[in-house]
């Protein structure tokens, strides 16, 4: 069972040109983002203006019982990877075993001009994941799961956590707010 709670998103380049729509909730959240989730279980996706104490919009997803996932996710076209992704975040989980497990996550996925699937940088809060990364997979744990803004230099990312990604070939960025649940 789990929770991933979310504040305004900002997709920017580096003179500061937000690359997403509707990355701070303030429009429904239909608006710009695609959700999914994986059939079993309870999902939800929503907005409020009360997840964070702030007057404005966040977003969350939400996913109960094992297995199964909810996602908000938007993909956008990206002029390169000289990019910084900055987000505000909270992140909750309920309950989990090591072998039945929650995980709340942030995902940045990367994506070729042909929309094959290069790899991700995958934020996640919880305390039985066992997820290990991969050349093409960079796990960032999250110890605090109180409110607070993350930034991520993509190319730095790419260069130093992702070296099964060739950074030309990055034509697009997936990002998604990510509640998942496992069960062995
Ligand atoms: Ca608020």
């Amino acid at each position: 069972m789990k929770y991933l709670l979310f504040l305004p998103l900002v997709v920017a380049l580096a003179v500061g040109q937000n690359l997403l729509t509707n990355g701070d909730f303030e429009q429904e959240i239909t608006v710009g983002w695609t959700y999914s989730d994986s059939g079993v279980g309870t999902h939800q996706a929503d907005r409020q203006v009360g997840y964070h104490p702030d007057p404005d919009y966040e977003a969350m997803t939400y996913q109960y019982d094992n297995p199964g996932w909810t996602r908000l996710a938007q993909r956008v076209d990206v002029p390169g990877t000289q990019l910084t992704l900055s987000f505000w975040a909270s992140f909750e989980e309920t309950g989990g075993t090591s072998s039945c497990w929650p995980a709340a996550c942030f995902a940045v996925c990367y994506y070729n001009a042909a929309n094959t699937l290069l790899g991700e940088t995958r934020y996640y809060y919880s305390t039985y994941a066992n997820w290990t990364p991969t050349s093409t997979f960079s796990l960032k744990r999250v110890t605090n799961p109180a409110w607070t803004q993350y930034s991520l230099n993509i190319m730095d990312e790419l260069t130093q956590n992702l070296p099964g990604i060739n950074p030309p070939d990055v034509a697009r960025l997936e990002v998604a707010l990510y509640a998942y649940t496992y069960s062995g």
